[in-house]
C-alpha cells in the first residue's frame, strides 16, 4: 500500500518522456481509430512495443468534437454489416474498459419531407431488414407519439410525410470513448506520446521504416495512419494519392433542460439532427460548410441556420440559450464510404475518409485495423473499402445513408 502510494497509478495514462528509437509499430493520430486500433492490438495480438503520436492533445480531434450518433442503418450490403459488427461491439465496451461511458439507446429517427425522401427510408429499411437490422418506415402519428415536442407541419414549409425509425440508434461519451482505448492501451504497455507530430515518413524500396517526429525519428516496420482530416498532408509525405476533400462539419450545444427528447432526431432536408444529452444539453449540427477548408474554426452563419431551422422543428425553444459552438476537419470521399486496409506501400496502413461517419465506428475500426496491421492481411470486413476501389471504380454508395445534408 506504501508503494502504491509512492507510484499511484495514473488515473487514465501514464506520462512518457522519452521516445524510444525504434517500436514494432507506430500509430499516427490519438483520435478514437488510432488508439482502438492500439488497444485491440495490445489486448488480442499481444502486440505492446507500439507507439501512438498525438501531435496535440488525445481526443482533440473529430473524436472530441463530433455529436455522437451512432447507427447501422447503412443503405449498402457493406456498410451495414460493417456498422452493425461495430453497434455490436458497442455494447460490451464500458464494461471491458471499467468506464461508464454514458451509452444511451435511444432510437434513431430520419425525417422524410418529401416522396423522394420517402422512397429512400424504404430502401434503407428493406437493406436493414435483410441483415436483420431493426429499421422500418414509420407514419407520422408515431413520430408524434415518440417526440410529441415535434411541430411535424415544420411552420407548413416541409411538413414530415414519414420516417426511417431505426430503435437501436445510440448517443455515448466521446471523450469517454478515447480515455477508455488509451488507459486499456496505456495499461498493456502501449506508449501514448502527445504534443508530437509526424513530420515525414520514410519509405525505403517500397517499404515504411520509419517516422521522423518534432521529438526525434523512430524506425519501425509498420505504421497505421488514423488522422481523419490531416490524412490528405500525410499521404503526401509517403507520396500516395486519394481523393479526400476536407470540408469543416459544425456542431453547437444548448444550455441544459429537464429532459424531454428521448430518440435522436435528423432531418437532411432541414440540415438538422439533434439529440439530448444525459447532462440535459441539446446537441445540435447541420450540413457540411459547402467550402473546402482545412479549419475548425466556427461561424456565426452557422449558429444562426441551425437555430432558424431547429424552430421549424421545435418552435418552442425559442428561448433556449446555445452555449458553444466548434467545427471538426471532416474528411470527406466521393462514396460516403472510408478508406481502410494496406496500401501499396509495404507496412503503411491506412484507415481515412470518415468524413461525418467515423465515431460509431471506432471499435469495429480498431478490431479489423488491428488484425490488418498485426497480420498484414486485410480483414474480410473492410475488403471493400481499399483505396484501390478509386482506381477500380468499385465504389460503394453510402451517400443516401449518410444522415448529414451535403
Ligand atoms: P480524430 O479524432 O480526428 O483523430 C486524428 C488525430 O490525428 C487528431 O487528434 C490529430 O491531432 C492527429 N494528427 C493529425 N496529424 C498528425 C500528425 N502529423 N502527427 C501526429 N498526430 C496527428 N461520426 C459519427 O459516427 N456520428 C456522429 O454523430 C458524428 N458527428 C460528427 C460531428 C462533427 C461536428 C464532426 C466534425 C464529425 C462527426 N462525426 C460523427 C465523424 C467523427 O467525428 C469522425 O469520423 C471520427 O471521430 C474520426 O476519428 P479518428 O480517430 O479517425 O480522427
Ligand atoms: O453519422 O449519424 C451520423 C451523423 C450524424 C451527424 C453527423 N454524423
Amino acid at each position: 500500500f506504501a508503494l502504491a502510494k509512492q507510484h499511484p497509478e495514473p488515473a487514465m495514462f501514464r506520462h512518457r518522456d522519452r521516445l524510444k528509437p525504434n517500436y514494432d509499430a507506430v500509430i499516427i493520430g490519438a483520435g478514437g481509430h488510432g488508439l482502438a486500433a492500439a488497444y485491440y492490438l495490445a489486448r488480442d495480438y499481444g502486440m505492446t512495443d507500439i507507439a501512438v503520436l498525438e501531435k496535440g492533445y488525445l481526443g482533440g480531434g473529430n473524436t472530441g468534437r463530433n455529436t455522437t450518433i451512432i447507427r447501422s442503418n447503412y443503405l449498402t450490403p457493406e456498410g451495414v454489416k460493417f456498422y452493425d459488427e461495430s453497434l455490436r461491439l458497442w455494447q460490451d465496451l464500458a464494461q471491458d474498459f471499467d468506464l461508464n461511458l454514458f451509452y444511451s439507446t435511444r432510437g434513431h429517427f430520419t425525417l422524410a419531407h418529401t416522396d423522394s425522401a420517402i422512397r429512400t427510408m424504404r430502401w434503407r429499411a428493406e437493406v436493414n431488414k435483410h441483415f436483420g437490422i431493426e429499421s422500418e418506415l414509420v407514419e407520422p402519428d408515431e413520430i408524434k407519439k415518440a417526440c410529441p415536442h415535434m411541430d411535424l407541419t415544420c411552420g407548413g414549409k416541409a411538413p414530415v410525410m414519414g420516417a426511417l425509425y431505426h430503435a437501436p440508434g445510440s448517443i455515448a461519451r466521446h471523450d469517454a470513448v478515447a480515455w477508455g482505448y488509451g488507459r486499456g492501451a496505456d495499461r498493456r504497455g502501449v506508449e501514448i506520446h502527445q504534443q508530437t507530430e509526424v513530420l515525414g515518413i520514410q519509405v525505403e524500396s517500397g517499404k515504411v521504416t520509419g517516422v521522423q517526429t518534432t521529438r526525434g525519428n523512430i524506425s519501425t516496420p509498420r505504421v497505421l495512419c488514423a488522422v481523419a482530416g490531416f490524412t490528405p498532408r500525410l499521404l503526401q509525405m509517403v507520396g500516395l494519392r486519394s481523393p479526400i476533400y476536407v470540408h469543416p462539419l459544425q456542431a453547437m450545444v444548448s444550455e441544459p433542460m429537464k429532459p424531454w427528447l428521448d430518440p435522436i432526431v435528423v432531418s437532411g432536408s432541414l440540415h438538422v439532427y439533434v439529440s439530448q444529452t444525459a447532462r440535459g444539453e441539446l446537441v445540435m449540427g447541420a450540413s457540411l460548410d459547402p467550402y473546402e477548408l482545412h479549419s475548425t474554426r466556427s461561424t456565426l452563419d452557422f449558429v444562426e441556420g441551425l437555430a432558424a431551422h431547429m424552430l421549424e422543428l421545435f418552435p418552442f425553444l425559442s428561448h433556449v440559450k446555445v452555449v458553444r459552438q466548434w467545427a471538426g476537419m471532416a474528411d470527406m470521399t466521393p462514396d460516403f464510404a472510408p478508406i481502410m486496409g494496406k496500401t501499396a506501400i509495404a507496412g503503411f496502413y491506412l484507415d481515412a475518409g470518415w468524413g461525418t461517419w467515423g465515431f460509431k465506428a471506432t471499435p469495429v475500426c480498431g478490431k479489423t485495423m488491428a488484425y490488418t496491421v498485426a497480420s498484414d492481411r486485410t480483414h474480410e470486413l473492410i475488403t471493400k473499402f481499399s483505396l484501390d476501389r478509386f482506381k477500380n471504380y468499385a465504389l460503394v454508395g453510402e451517400k443516401g445513408a449518410a444522415s448529414v445534408g451535403h
